[in-house]
């Protein structure tokens, strides 16, 4: 059974995460993708992201259930990137869209219980995603990362430019490590998606050190 059932519930719990970590198998050398997820939920995070571009439904949907069990365990939230069925289907908490995903307005008619992300990369994104219901958004790539190369980086000061543009909750990502989290809080941002700098030799204390710094 989900802990959170309204949007207004997930929603609360969205607005005191910290570190928001999203799972790609791709992107985790050495380790399986459900052992990650146990390895951040046994740090303590509070939201997960599956991220999962090439699986085909049916296999999607499967993993997603598995998510779906183990952050429910965890008392997490569950958001699974760009695919809104599957995000139904599984009964998570969001869904997070990207340009070429499901418009906003559309997304919202039908599930006004998810939570709604978009992912954006300048003011007039941002604005526009707030403009159609976005209940949040992702602000990036904020430093040149190898899981994202060909984007174009944005540093702190257009971080920060765009997330005053804007009044609903934000995340950032793209190259973030623990060594930015300081120069990041420092800017009001508080909310870290990463995939890369979740790796360590000891997921869940380096998750711990993480949050902590975020917290600070
Ligand atoms: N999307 P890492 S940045 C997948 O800004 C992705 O929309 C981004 O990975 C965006 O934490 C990014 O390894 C890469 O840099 C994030």
């Amino acid at each position: 059974m989900n802990f959170f059932f309204t949007k207004t519930q997930r929603m609360n719990k969205f607005r005191k995460i910290d570190l928001y970590p999203v799972l790609t198998q791709e992107f985790l050398p050495g380790i399986k993708l459900l052992d990650m997820l146990a390895a951040v939920l046994a740090g303590g995070v509070s939201i997960v992201q599956l991220r999962e571009k090439q699986l085909p439904a049916a296999g999607l949907l499967d993993l997603a259930c598995v998510f779906r069990k183990l952050t429910t365990r965890a008392g997490a939230l569950l958001i699974i990137n760009d695919r809104i069925d599957i995000a139904l289907a599984c009964k998570a908490d969001g869904v997070h869209l990207g340009n070429s995903d499901l418009p906003l307005p559309a997304a919202k008619k039908i599930a006004p219980g998810l939570i709604l992300g978009k992912s954006t990369h300048n003011t007039a994104e941002a604005r526009a995603a707030c403009n159609e219901g976005a209940d949040y958004i992702n602000i990036g790539p904020v430093f040149s990362t190898a899981t994202k190369p060909f984007a174009e980086t944005l540093g702190l000061e257009k971080v920060k430019e765009i997330s005053a543009a804007v009044n609903i909750p934000y995340t950032v990502m793209g190259g973030i490590k623990a060594e930015h989290l300081g120069a990041l809080a420092g800017i009001g941002a508080k909310k870290i998606a990463m995939i890369s700098g979740l790796s360590a030799t000891d997921i869940p204390e380096h998750i711990r050190t993480l949050r902590s710094r975020i917290n600070s």
